[in-house]
Order: structure tokens, then sequence, then C-alpha cells
């Protein structure tokens, strides 16, 4: 039996409505879990990606000079870190988001915004939501081009840690990938092989989801470039990821290099609250893009789903 899966993108608000159960609640250990405050604030957030049908403007939020303290800090620190590790395609489209859309160190760019850029870029448009979905949801979002978007910031105190996605990791991070056409056309690659894909085959593609889109890092100029937004987004591990020093004393450990090959990197264990140990290095974005597309097509699916970016729908055959 072929699991239930999204035809229309209006679709998405059932998906998304399914499945928020623990996005809306904090865990014990995150660092606002017991500042009122922030819980309010974020209810109010949470509210508007509740709130939020497909094809609708996103609404414009009225950051707090708190919140932007802390976009600004983390935008700052990863502007000298990016120069030096970023992958060439982010490099390129970063002014293009600082001069359209209104990135800055002392402003928080508008959801509504990036859409509009990233649509005439690559057709890709971002849609609120309140927290982490499940692997099944997020990637069927791909599929119609659409990525989920938190919309509230990490907390204050710990302003280069987060234990879940926030804003600076989704406008950082991921947001400028998604200007690129080959990285776009990856990602859309991932999103139409979850369509109806059996639970294995969710936890394989979502495996490659973390080895690419979060943590994949390219060859150019002969040096590691970053090009997953789990990094593009980490002031640590950037630096770790691209170019780590040899541990003198032993405090850290070294990562180890594999060429990108999603049969591969879809059966790799991966830790979430650490620096990753693996990584997967792609020659390029269009040579990540061609293998990801080998494994797509030889998943074994009983049908081929096709995206009409026009109806903004899928069908199979
Ligand atoms: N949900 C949300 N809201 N944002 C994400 O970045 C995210 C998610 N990532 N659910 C997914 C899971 C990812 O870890 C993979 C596909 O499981
Ligand atoms: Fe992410």
């Amino acid at each position: 039996k072929v699991a239930w899966f999204p035809r229309n993108i209006k679709d998405l608000d059932c998906s998304v409505a399914q499945t928020l159960d623990a996005g809306d609640e904090l865990e014990s250990d995150h660092p606002g879990f017991n500042d009122k405050v922030y819980r309010a604030r974020r209810d109010q957030l949470t509210d508007i990606a509740l709130k939020f049908r497909q094809g609708q403007e996103i609404p414009r939020i009225d950051y707090t000079p708190d919140e932007i303290k802390t976009w600004g800090t983390v935008y700052s620190r990863m502007q000298d870190l990016w120069a030096k590790h970023a992958c060439d395609e982010f490099k390129a489209i970063l002014p293009l988001l600082e001069n359209n859309c209104g990135y800055a160190v002392d402003n928080i760019p508008q959801a509504q915004d990036i859409s509009d850029f990233l649509k005439q870029c690559t057709g890709f448009t971002l849609r609120p939501v309140t927290g982490l979905l499940s692997s099944r949801d997020f990637l069927n979002g791909l599929a119609f081009r659409v990525f989920f978007s938190t919309q509230y910031l990490r907390h204050h105190t710990m302003p280069l840690y987060t234990p879940e996605p926030d804003i600076c990791h989704e406008l950082m991070g991921h947001a400028p990938m998604f200007a690129d056409p080959d990285f776009a056309d990856f990602s859309h690659e991932i999103g139409l092989a979850s369509l109806g894909a059996s639970d294995e085959e969710i936890e394989r593609l979502a495996t490659c989801y973390w080895f690419s889109v979060e943590f994949g890092v390219c060859m150019q100029h002969g040096e590691k470039k970053a090009y997953g937004a789990g990094l593009l987004s980490s002031f640590g591990e950037l630096e770790y990821a691209c170019s780590p020093t040899r541990p003198a004393g032993g405090e850290m450990a070294f990562p180890e290099y594999r060429p990108w090959d999603p049969y591969q990197a879809a059966k790799q264990k991966y830790p979430i609250t650490t620096y990753q140990p693996v990584y997967y290095v792609a020659e390029s974005l269009s040579d990540a893009k061609e293998r990801m597309r080998d494994f797509y097509e030889d998943m074994k699916k009983p049908f081929h789903a096709r995206y009409h970016p026009y109806q903004q729908t899928i069908s199979v055959d």
C-alpha cells in the first residue's frame, strides 16, 4: 500500500496540520524552556504558521531589538567564515539577498521577500512552519519546491547554539542555496523520491538529505567548501568541516571525508548533537545532483512522480 502524499500544492496545508506535535512544545533541555517571555513570543510566531494557508502572503513580523541582536551576533560571526569556507554559489547569492531581501547585521529579513526572490531564481518558495515536521512531510514539500521555514529565533542567552531549526539556520543556511538552480533541482529530486515512499525509503532519503542539504561539502579550487545549511549556519562546525586543524592534544577528533555517494550515505549513522564524524564531498553541486538522480531512478517505487510547475501538481505514471 502506498502512503498518502500531496498531489496539489494546497495539500501541503494537510501535511502541516497532521504532524505538528512536538514542534510547539519546547524540550526541557532547550535554553528557553523556563523563560516565560520567550515562550509567549514563540506562541505568537507559532500562531502565524498555524493559520497560514498555501498561496497566502506570509505575514511580516516585527522583530524585537533582542531578536535582531541575536540574529546580528550570528550574522556577523558567520560573515568572515563564509568568505573562507562557503561554496562559490553561496557567496554569489548572498550579496543579492542583501540587496533585494534585507539581509544585514541589523535586520532580520522577511520570509515573504525571500520567497518572492527565490521564486524568480528557481521556483522555490518558503512556507512558515511551527517546528519540526516528520521527515516524510518535510521532504514531500520539496517535491513542490516548497521549503518549510521556522520564524522564531533561538534563545538570546546562547546566540551561537540552537537544538532545533530556527530562523538563523533557515535564512542563513538554507535559503541562499535554494537560489542556485543545481541545488534547487537536487532538493527537488529528493522531494519527488519521497512521495509515497516506504518508511525505510524515507529513512534513507532523510539520511541523504542530512549528508548533503544539511552537511554537504564540495570541492572548489582544490579546497573543501560547504554547501550544507547545518555548516553554513554553524559558527564552530563550518571551520571544523572545511579546514580542520589536526588536534594537538586530541581535544577534537578529525573528520573523515568520503566521496558523495547517496547509496553509501543513505546507510551511514550520524550524531545530531555533536559535530559530524563523517562528511561526504561532492565534486560539484551538479555532480551531487546527478548522483542523487541516479539514486532516485533506481528506487523501487511502483510509480514515477512528476511535478507540473504551472499547475503546481504532481502526476504519477
Ligand atoms: N522540519 C522542519 N520544520 N525543518 C527541518 O529542517 C526539518 C524538519 N528537517 N523535519 C527534516 C525533518 C530533516 O531532518 C530530514 C528530512 O529528516
Ligand atoms: Fe536544516
